[in-house]
Formats: structure tokens, sequence, C-alpha cells
């Protein structure tokens, strides 16, 4: 934990919002664990420290997980990281870890020349589908896990997402206009910020030919419906990332699916979609990236697609 958030006081609800664990949960645990242990301001309200939050991040990502709390309440933050990363997938190639670990200086030590300057000579080097695969998946987990941990703070963390979405708008704006089929909507529901997995997967599809038409994130389910009409789109592909709650993103799928006409395709993918555990007829749930392409060829062999 970086020592310039230490002296740092939150009240319970930036608490909730900060860890997604409920007032009424971080009361509960107060009285049945004895942790959290918050002061109180000379209103009587609970102020909880930086390093309580800590724990608590680390407590919501393994139950997040999976992780019962009872059965890790009592573990100090090191010992639930040391859960978490034994839990990460594989680690990255060693060029990746290299970049990783010269984003994360720049983003210290608020070098956007370089951060920029990387960004676009990595692309470059590896191609639009390469990058995103074997470059800024890892590294977006990478920079999620270090703010996670408090070793990034909140704008560092926006200063590699905005540049990350120059970069790569710059470079599928750079590759031919694609004007074939299918063509793909792209969209989150409302209260989804994470963009940047739809970006990615354009980056993916941009370069077999995919007419990609993205609305950015948080676009209501009716408008949805509107724009998949209006641009006559064969497929209609959401993005949900770990922090989106799984009924919202299972009942928003079901009710998209109703409401949309039966030819066309709904795509969804990002971390949550992992954790769907039921199929969804008509509804093709996609956690993996590198599992995109595969998807559009057997959407171009089961769809001839039809004149418009
Ligand atoms: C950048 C970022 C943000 C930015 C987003 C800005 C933007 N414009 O996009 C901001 C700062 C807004 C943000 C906010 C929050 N974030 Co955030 N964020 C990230 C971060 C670092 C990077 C990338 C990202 O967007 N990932 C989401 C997508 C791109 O990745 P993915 O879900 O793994 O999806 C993969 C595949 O499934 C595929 N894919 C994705 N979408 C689709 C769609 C289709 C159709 C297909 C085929 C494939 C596909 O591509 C991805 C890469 O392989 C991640 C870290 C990480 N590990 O990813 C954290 C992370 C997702 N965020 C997290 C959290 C908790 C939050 C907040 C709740 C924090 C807070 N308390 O305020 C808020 C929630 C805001 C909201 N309502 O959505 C947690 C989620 C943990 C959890 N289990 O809940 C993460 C994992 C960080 C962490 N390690 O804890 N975040």
């Amino acid at each position: 934990m970086r020592n310039d958030t230490q002296g740092l006081l939150l009240n319970i609800s930036a608490v909730e919002k900060d860890t997604g664990l409920s007032k009424d949960v971080l009361r509960m645990w107060e009285r049945r664990y004895g942790f959290p242990r918050p002061g109180r301001d000379d209103n009587g309200e609970r102020q909880y420290s930086a390093t309580d939050v800590g724990k608590l991040r680390a407590m919501k990502r393994l139950m997040d997980v999976g992780l019962r709390p009872g059965k890790i309440i009592g573990l100090t933050l090191t010992e639930l990281n040391a859960i978490a990363d034994a839990r990460t997938p594989a680690r990255p190639s060693p060029l990746a870890l290299d970049i990783e670990h010269d984003v994360l200086a720049m983003l210290r030590s608020h070098d956007l020349p370089g951060l920029q300057h990387t960004l676009a000579n990595q692309v470059m080097r590896q191609g639009l589908q390469r990058f995103v695969l074997d470059t800024i998946t890892p590294l977006n987990r990478a920079v999620g896990d270090a703010w996670m941990r408090g070793d990034l703070q909140v704008f560092e963390e926006h200063l590699y997402t905005e540049q990350l979405q120059v970069a790569l708008r710059a470079a599928i704006n750079a590759s031919p206009r694609q004007s074939g089929t299918p063509r793909m909507l792209l969209t989150t529901l409302p209260a989804e910020l994470h963009g940047l997995g739809l970006l990615m997967v354009e980056a993916m599809l941009v370069p077999e030919g995919v007419h990609c038409i993205s609305l950015g994130p948080q676009t209501p389910l009716e408008d949805i419906r509107r724009a998949a009409i209006a641009h006559q789109v064969h497929i209609v592909a959401l993005s949900f990332s770990a922090a989106f709650p799984v009924r919202q993103a299972v009942d928003g799928l079901a009710t998209l699916r109703r409401e949309l006409p039966a030819q066309m395709t709904l795509w969804a993918g990002g971390e949550l979609t992992r954790r769907v555990r039921k199929t969804m007829p008509g509804i093709m749930l996609i956690p993996d990236l590198a599992w995109t392409v595969n998807a559009l060829h057997s959407w171009r062999t089961h769809h001839v697609p039809q004149p418009v």
C-alpha cells in the first residue's frame, strides 16, 4: 500500500462504493467478526482506515470467486493477496511482463509521452489482434490488481484507460474501413462503465472484415434495440466486467433477447460471463477474447447474409 494513502479515513458510504460491500454487511461483520474496526468521528459516524479498506477489497475479490467471508476474514492482507495471486491465471510472457513493468512505472511517474509512445509502438509491432491478446489482456489485469492493492491511484488508472483507448482507436481507424458483413453493434448496459472490452473486440474483428458500430458504454436496453434495427445489424455484442452484478446481466440479456428480432445474434463477453452458470438460449457467452474470431467464423458458416 503506497504511503500517500495511509492517513486516509473513509465513511461507510465511501467504503460501500469502493469495495462493493453493503453497509449492512460491513456492520454485521463488525459485530460478528470484530473486523473491520472503524473509529468514530465527532458525530459518532464510522471512520474506516485505508488499511482496513484494502483488506475489505481483497476479501470482496476472493468472495467474487466463491470464497466464504468466515473462512478468510481472519487472514492478513498479504495472505489474502497470496490466495488471490495463486488463483490468478498463468503469468504473461516475459515480453508482456517487461511492458507491464514499464507501463506501471510510467503511470506512477506520470510519464505521459513515454506511455503514449510505448502503446503506439507496441500495437505497430504486434498488430491489433496480438496486441490486445498478448499485451493488453495481461496488462489490464496488472493495472487492475495494482489499483486493487493500492499501488496505483484512481487517476493513474484513468490515465491508462484513456491513453489505451486513444492508441486502440487510432490503430483501428488506421485499418481499412470495413463495410462488409456481419454488421455488429457494440455497447454495455447502463451502470457498466468498463468500455475497454468493446474496443478490444473491435480490434479483434475489424481485421476480419467485420463492420463494427460502437455506441460506447452504457446504452439503455430499449435504445440498444432501436440502434440494432436502425443500423440493420446482424450481431449485437455486449461487454460485462467482473464488477457488474450477475443477476442484472442475466435479466438484461434475457430481456434483450426477447426484444431483438429473432434473426439477430446476441453475444455477451467479459469476465462476468464466466460466472453465468446456465446456458442462455439464443445468447452466445464468450468470456475469452481469443475465442472471438472462432465465434465469427462459426457465425459466417451458419449465416448467409440476407440482402438488406
Ligand atoms: C479500466 C478499469 C476501470 C475504469 C474503466 C474506464 C473505461 N472507460 O473503460 C474505471 C475507472 C471506470 C473502472 C471503474 C470501476 N472498476 Co474497474 N477496472 C478497470 C481495469 C483496470 C481494466 C480493464 C477493463 O476494463 N476490464 C474489463 C474487460 C475489458 O476485461 P474482462 O472483463 O476481463 O474481459 C476480457 C474478455 O472477456 C474480453 N471481452 C470483454 N468484453 C467482451 C465482449 C465480447 C462480446 C467478447 C466476445 C469478449 C469480451 O476481453 C477482455 C480481455 O481479454 C479492470 C482490471 C481487469 N482485470 O480487467 C478493473 C476491474 C474490472 N474494475 C473493478 C472494479 C471493482 C471497479 C469499480 C467497482 C471500482 C469502484 N469501486 O469504483 C468501478 C465500477 C464502475 C462501473 N460501474 O462499471 C474490478 C472488478 C473486480 C470484481 N470482481 O468486482 C477490476 C477487475 C479491478 C480489480 N482487480 O479489482 N474500472
